[in-house]
């Protein structure tokens, strides 16, 4: 089925404006509760009532009191005038549009002439300073609201909760053609900003491939929860799904198949910079993978002289894991890495290159440490910083580098001494896993993961050893053995992503499962709504 790319994104872009400073809200705090009660009044009695449906639940919100904001046909847009700002002013216009059937025009502030923001309108400001990393400031207080950030991708954050704030169908593409209603936006103020700078999911494009299309699609759903990294997992066993010019068999064969014997595929660089951008603009990175020394028959089998060998081995369509793996002690191996990483790290903006390194079955201890010491200093050289999964913690490793924590029964030892630490324990975040025995998905060699399991842990209290600064964040891996595409991959994320995603930005003391399920089920509606196959799955009250 062809997705609608870019729809669930539309509106991820967020304005700044040279608006007044906002003033210090006259609110009570509260404890975050699962659904908040729709203001007392409302000034239009066709308005709608909100309910704070909001995943991840920001770090602190207070209800305010007073009329809310009514957005209506008189609304505005304010905002800094620098090109992000107005960008993602821009996105909040479509958004109104979509959920009001007004657009309100966008309008610059002319600093030091006017940042009045009239009753009824929006504003969105950019001022440097003001929040932390990623964080915004969201008031609505005298019927209108005001968005700030330090930054960009704080706006951009606001802009989701903003969008969870609105009725769910404004995400009906029907909507314009419906008669135009106001919607009310509910009097209370966010401060928000998130708990870990590694928000992270992982798409395995190697078992199956997955099309350009499918990868924003993902991307999408990414940007509705908040999330920054999308690690892909660009080559594996069954396939290379990356365009390295030096190298082209590495496709044209490679590529050319998928588990099950498919016909598989690939990114030309294009497509992959394709990707990157478009992630960029929700700020997202990308995370490029070539898994090895093992997980490489692939590239074994498309050319004959990386195996010890001079043999290509035939390429492979099962799902057995562990019986690849480069010929480590040929210095031509390394040439051919090095090739590798340059073209991937040419056309990567973002600061990283996963090295893989897991499951290797073929190569002694000090075989598999030699090779990781060797890959990380070509990373490093091409300028980027090394991450390998959690067996990479044997290697020395440089003060930059990243372990990707994987294996419940992981050596604590040696993941205490990581310099870097990103959390995805296969019995939480593995996407993979099944829910319950029945569901006809994916596997459970990690356990079940129903999404209270997905939900109900602490980072911090995986590795307990680890200096909590060394704890970059969580990623929830996505492997493709058992889906083939989107639909599936929809059903196997959703929805334990958005889980997954509030681990990650919400604070640990603000996390409660029974609010979480409330509140997860409120977003039942806007994903029928944005056409996402999710798991209905039973312990979620959905809407
Ligand atoms: C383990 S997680 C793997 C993958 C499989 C996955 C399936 C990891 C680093 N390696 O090769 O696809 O299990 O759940």
């Amino acid at each position: 089925m062809r997705m609608r790319v870019g729809r669930l994104a539309a509106c991820l872009t967020l304005a700044l404006a040279a608006c007044a400073p906002a003033a210090k809200p006259r609110v009570q705090p509260v404890t975050p509760p699962a659904v908040a009660a729709a203001p007392a009044t409302t000034t239009a009695p066709t308005a709608m009532p909100v309910s704070l449906g909001l995943v991840p639940w920001p770090r602190e919100l207070a209800a305010g009191t007073g009329p809310g904001l009514d957005v209506g046909p008189a609304s505005k847009i304010f905002v800094t005038n620098a090109p992000a700002a107005l960008r993602i002013a821009g996105d909040l216009a479509a958004l109104v549009a979509r959920s009001t059937g007004f657009r309100p025009p966008v309008t610059p502030f002319v600093p030091g002439v006017s940042e009045f923001v009239p009753p009824g309108s929006l504003s969105v400001t950019l001022v440097p300073g003001t929040t932390l990393p990623e964080g915004y400031q969201l008031i609505v207080e005298d019927s209108r609201l005001r968005l700030n950030a330090a930054a960009p991708a704080g706006l951009f954050y606001g802009l989701q909760t903003i969008r969870q704030l609105l009725p769910y169908w404004g995400e009906y593409d029907a909507i314009l053609f419906q008669r135009p209603r106001p919607a009310l936006i509910p009097p209370l103020t966010i401060r928000d900003a998130p708990r870990y700078e590694w928000r992270g999911a992982m798409l395995d494009v190697a078992r199956h491939f997955f099309t350009v299309d499918d990868v924003k699609r993902f991307v999408d759903l990414l940007a509705l929860h908040k999330m920054n990294r999308l690690h892909l997992h660009l080559a594996d066993d069954q396939g290379w799904r990356i365009e390295i010019k030096k190298w082209p068999d590495l496709t044209a064969k490679g590529g050319a198949t998928e588990v099950g014997g498919g016909a598989g595929g690939f990114y030309t660089q294009a497509q992959y910079s394709d990707i990157v951008a478009y992630a960029a603009e929700r700020f997202i990175t990308i995370v490029p993978e070539i898994d090895m020394p093992g997980h490489t028959n692939a590239a074994l089998s498309s050319y004959a002289e990386l195996n010890c060998s001079g043999q290509a081995p035939p390429v492979f369509t099962g799902t057995e894991v562990g019986f690849s793996a480069l010929c480590v002690g040929m210095d031509f191996t390394y040439l051919f890495i090095d090739d590798v990483v340059k073209e991937i790290a040419a056309i990567t903006p973002g600061p990283y290159f996963h090295m893989g390194g897991d499951e290797v079955k073929k190569l002694t201890p000090a075989q598999y440490r030699g090779f990781v010491e060797r890959v990380q200093t070509i990373v490093q050289a091409r300028g980027k910083q090394m991450i390998g999964w959690d067996e990479v913690a044997a290697a020395t490793l440089l003060p930059t580098s990243v372990v990707q924590h994987w294996r419940p029964d992981a050596a604590h030892g040696e993941l205490a001494r990581a310099p870097h630490l990103i959390l995805s324990p296969g019995n939480r975040t593995y996407l993979d896993m099944k829910y319950d025995d029945d569901t006809a998905l994916g596997l459970k060699w990690a356990g079940l993961i129903p999404v209270r399991t997905a939900y109900d842990w602490d980072p911090a209290a995986i590795v307990p050893e680890a200096p909590a600064a060394a704890v970059l964040g969580v990623e929830a891996p996505l492997w493709s053995e058992t889906i083939a595409n989107m639909r599936d991959a929809e059903f196997l994320a959703m929805p334990r992503l958005a889980a997954i995603a509030e681990v990650g930005w919400s604070p640990a003391a603000a996390r409660d499962w029974e609010r979480f399920r409330v509140r997860l089920g409120a977003q039942g509606p806007r994903w029928a709504a944005l056409g996402i196959n999710f798991y209905r799955a039973p312990d979620i009250p959905w809407k």
